[in-house]
């Protein structure tokens, strides 16, 4: 069982104050049976205001930053009006839509809509496309599935990462017909956690590394915590509302990336009037005071991005030289601090944590305050003052986003913040957390349309590119491939679902461009959305999707402490053109091989949904019946805060870690075990202790020609380049590069410029934002922004796309996407 699963729940129903309007017909879209409805009361909390003529239809937001906030449209005449969101129950517990989610109707209505299906006629990439029919489209997708499969085997379909759509049918579907088919190459991890996701099992466990009799597994190979490890041993942000006097926040922006009822900015509101009205301290530490921090400057710790660890490092060293970490706990619970705790393997050989630290380790420099103020930018005294605040403090609640992560040393960095609680032993206690991210358990109530994938395969997710160009070369050992030895086949087949990846999300988009546009490579690309994005120009054929809320849909799900719900509903309005549903698009495929009805079970879409809900309910009894829910749209369960590890530490033989020694291991055998047995580049390291390393294009790597260094960042009018079109959003929040007046004036920039910026992998145009705000020697760029360049003149991006300027080269451990955040440029007026 895992955390989340272990989570318990209570039951917030809010039947009172929800109500559909008309019951809508869950299958055939018709306009008599949607748009009768009843009326409403108009006070706040207790339903809506409703005219005569106007259906409510609830749908959510289901673009992937975590809170799938609900919708509650209001139609007239079979087209959607407005939208109003979540005002059903207490006002405190409201999964209302963010700005982004509010302007969903922009998207439906937008004129930029994919109508029909179209095969593509010009050069791969140039975006030239002729509509075809449905019939043409299906067929030629099952000759090319077919051709694929006789071909090169099931192990040359993958199924890109794309995360566009989170819905109980909406990729599903997908991944439902191509296992019936004999299957396709599995991803592991994803692009928000690579990193983390990869290393932090080494050091706390994780249950994907259990086998289903409990035996650890992975001992000596790479662990396989195939999903993010965002909610496993972390604790609420409700810990540190009722008891947290100091919270110390790493790239960790709620403000910005949990908008959104549904979502834990507001939890985090709570936190900071909690914590500092009982004098207690808010810190957050970032390359740019983020809109977290934004309008309390005095919690900005202002850090060289790519760094944090060396800030640990120097805490630790105050820490050991004052007597301060605290040995019984580092005894007790860990293993590797130092020379009592290390492994046999290890024992005498100035390995451990403390020999790091005190100059004695393998690199015999002593990291003091000093030694870290260089490296982060940070004022010796100011690395002294949190020191001292952190060992005062009597419950320190230390959290990390996974900006610091996504970088090309991500994996040290991430176990490095949580050296912060484990030198403490400020784990497991009231108020306190484990370093991770704040808990934010995706508890999911319904589950998706079912499918069994016989391939085992599966690789880092970011090794893609990789694949497509040279898979065959591909092994466990020099490539990270799990399931398997190695690759069986080059990626012949690609399935891109909801997803931006090909290009604009992926990391160095050049390069990308040029082993898609060879089709010796990779022979066929089938792409489905909504709109033109810069993905689906390497479309061979192109599928128009339906929209959620032109659809029965439902989704369960919230990244919000207290939030689990399902919202049901819709159709809000009728698909326009040719759109169709994924689902039915695939059982059309799966007919083309005599499988029809293996993949339709019998059921149609609708009856999916229905089903899918009646089997969430069988396992919470709690849930409304199938006609209450499409009575009321949304059901909100409230979750139990938890105290990450807990268990361990009340009782650490009878709650072992999922690590080999059931311990924290600061010193991992297994992670050294890989970087003896791995084929590594010269430059890569698999570090057994969580060291500070500079990574690839990070600290140091600066040059006369790229003499800046650069970040990202999420950013608020996108959810990644989902939402990138709609001008309203643009307005909001502009797509500006960030830069320190000290660095713009000597480049004569001015707030408002015009910019060309440079990194060894290609060159955008953007705006400038001169602020304050940002430290010096650093500029940052949201990422997201629409990829906008003549790919077969000077490839110069117009769009600002931060991933023309990354460079495509996987981490060392989790083969991952270190390089989205680690970039060199030089920066000028354009
Ligand atoms: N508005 C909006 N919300 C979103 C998304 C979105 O695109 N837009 N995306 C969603 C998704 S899928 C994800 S994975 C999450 C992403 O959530 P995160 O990964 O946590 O978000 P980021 O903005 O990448 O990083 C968080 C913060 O880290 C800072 N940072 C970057 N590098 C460093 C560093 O080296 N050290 C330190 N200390 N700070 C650093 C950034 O400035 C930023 O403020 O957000 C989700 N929410
Ligand atoms: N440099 C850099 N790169 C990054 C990041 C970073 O921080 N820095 N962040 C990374 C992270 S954390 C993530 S999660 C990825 C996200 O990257 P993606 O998974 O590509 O997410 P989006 O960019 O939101 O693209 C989703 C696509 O789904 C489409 N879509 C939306 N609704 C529907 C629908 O109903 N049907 C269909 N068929 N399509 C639909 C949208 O139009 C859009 O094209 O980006 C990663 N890329
Ligand atoms: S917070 Fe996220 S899920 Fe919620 S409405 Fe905004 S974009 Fe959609
Ligand atoms: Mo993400």
């Amino acid at each position: 069982m895992s955390e989340n699963e272990k989570r318990g729940f209570t039951r917030r129903n809010f039947v009172k104050g929800s109500f559909a309007g008309a019951a809508v017909a869950a299958s055939a879209l018709g306009a008599s049976s949607m748009f009768g409805c009843s009326p409403a009361g108009d006070k706040k909390g207790e339903g809506s205001a409703v005219e005569a003529n106007e259906a409510i239809a609830w749908s959510q937001c289901n673009v992937n930053c975590g809170g799938n906030c609900v919708f509650q449209w209001h139609s007239k005449d079979g087209k959607v009006q407005y939208m109003e969101t979540d005002n059903t129950g207490d006002d405190d517990f409201q999964a209302r839509a963010c700005l982004r989610g509010r302007s969903m109707r922009r998207w439906l209505n937008s004129p930029d809509r994919l109508l029909y299906p179209m095969k593509r006629v010009g050069k791969r990439g140039e975006g030239k496309f002729e509509q075809i029919s449905w019939d043409e489209a299906i067929s030629t997708i099952a000759d090319k599935l077919k051709y694929t499969i006789e071909t090169y085997g099931n192990e040359a379909i993958y199924v890109n990462y794309a995360t566009g759509m989170h819905s109980t049918t909406g990729k599903q579907p997908g991944l439902r017909l191509l296992s019936l088919l004999g299957g396709y190459v599995n991803q592991g991890y994803d692009y928000s956690t690579h990193m983390l996701s990869a290393a932090m099992p080494y050091m706390y466990g994780s249950s994907a590394n259990l086998d289903k009799d409990g035996n650890h597994v992975t001992l000596g190979k790479p662990a396989t915590a195939f999903s993010c490890y965002d909610a496993v041993n972390a604790s609420s942000f409700s810990e540190a509302e009722a008891n947290s006097d100091l919270v110390v926040m790493f790239g960790n922006s709620p403000a910005e990336t949990r908008m959104g009822g549904a979502n834990a900015v507001w939890d985090f509101a709570r936190v900071r009037e909690a914590v500092t009205g009982r004098g207690g301290k808010i810190v957050n530490i970032d390359y740019r005071m983020n809109e977290t921090a934004s309008g309390h400057p005095d919690e900005w710790l202002p850090i060289r991005p790519g760094t944090d660890a060396a800030l640990v490092a120097g805490i630790a060293h105050e820490w050991i030289a004052n007597g301060q970490v605290n040995k019984e706990f580092l005894d007790k619970y860990t293993v590797g601090y130092d020379d009592d705790t290390m492994p046999e393997s290890a024992k005498g050989q100035n390995k451990s944590y403390k020999d790091y630290i005190m100059g004695t380790g393998y690199d015999m420099v002593e990291k003091t305050p000093e030694w870290a103020a260089t490296i982060t930018q940070i004022p010796v005294d100011t690395i002294r003052q949190l020191a001292s605040d952190l060992a005062a403090a009597k419950a320190p609640f230390v959290c990390q986003g996974w900006g610091p992560q996504r970088h090309t040393n991500g994996e040290d960095t991430t176990r490095a913040i949580c050296m912060l609680p484990i030198l403490l032993g400020q784990i497991g206690l009231p108020g306190t957390n484990t370093g991770q991210r704040e808990a934010e358990p995706p508890v999911y109530l319904v589950g998706s349309l079912p499918s069994k994938n016989p391939v085992k395969t599966t690789i880092p997710v970011y090794q893609w590119v990789n694949a497509v160009d040279h898979g065959h070369e591909m092994t466990a050992t020099n490539a990270g491939i799990m399931g398997a030895e190695k690759l069986q086949s080059d990626f012949k087949f690609i399935w891109n679902y909801a997803g931006n990846c090909l290009t604009n999300q992926h990391d160095d988009i050049n390069h990308t461009h040029d082993i898609l546009v060879d089709e010796s490579k990779c022979e066929f690309i089938l792409v489905w959305d909504t709109v033109m994005t810069d993905s689906a120009k390497y479309a061979d054929i192109l599928l128009p999707d339906a929209m959620r809320s032109e659809q029965l849909n439902m989704q369960t799900q919230g990244y919000s402490e207290w939030y689990t719900g399902v919202t049901v509903g819709g159709p809000a309005q009728e698909a326009p053109g040719e759109c169709r549903s994924s689902y039915d698009v695939c059982a059309d495929i799966a007919d083309k091989f005599g499988k029809k009805d293996e993949f339709t079970e019998g059921r149609t879409h609708d009856d999916w949904v229905k089903y899918l809900y009646e089997q969430g309910r069988e396992a919470h009894p709690e849930m409304p019946t199938w006609d209450e829910i499409r009575e009321q749209g949304v059901y909100k369960a409230k979750l139990e805060p938890v105290i990450g590890l807990k268990d361990f530490r009340d009782d650490p033989e009878g709650h072992p870690l999922a690590t080999p020694s059931g311990k924290i291991e600061i010193y991992s055998e297994a992670l050294a075990g890989l970087n003896d047995t791995w084929e590594l580049a010269e430059d890569e390291h698999i570090n057994p202790i969580p060291v500070f390393t500079p990574g690839f294009q990070g600290y140091g790597s600066t040059t006369d020609e790229y003499p800046l260094y650069c970040t990202g960042f999420h950013h608020k009018s996108r959810t990644h380049s989902s939402y990138g079109f709609i001008p309203e959003l643009e307005q909001v929040a502009r797509q500006q590069l960030w830069i320190n007046p000290a660095d713009a004036a000597p480049r004569g920039i001015a707030n408002g410029d015009m910019l060309a910026v440079k990194s060894p992998a290609g060159e955008i145009r953007i705006e400038a934002k001169v602020t304050p705000r940002i430290i010096p020697g650093t500029v940052g760029i949201p990422q997201g922004a629409w990829h906008k360049a003549d790919m077969s003149g000077d490839r110069i991006d117009e769009g600002g796309c931060v991933n023309t300027l990354t460079t495509y080269k996987p981490t060392p451990l989790a083969k991952g996407n270190g390089p989205a955040h680690s970039m060199i440029v030089q920066v000028a007026k354009a």
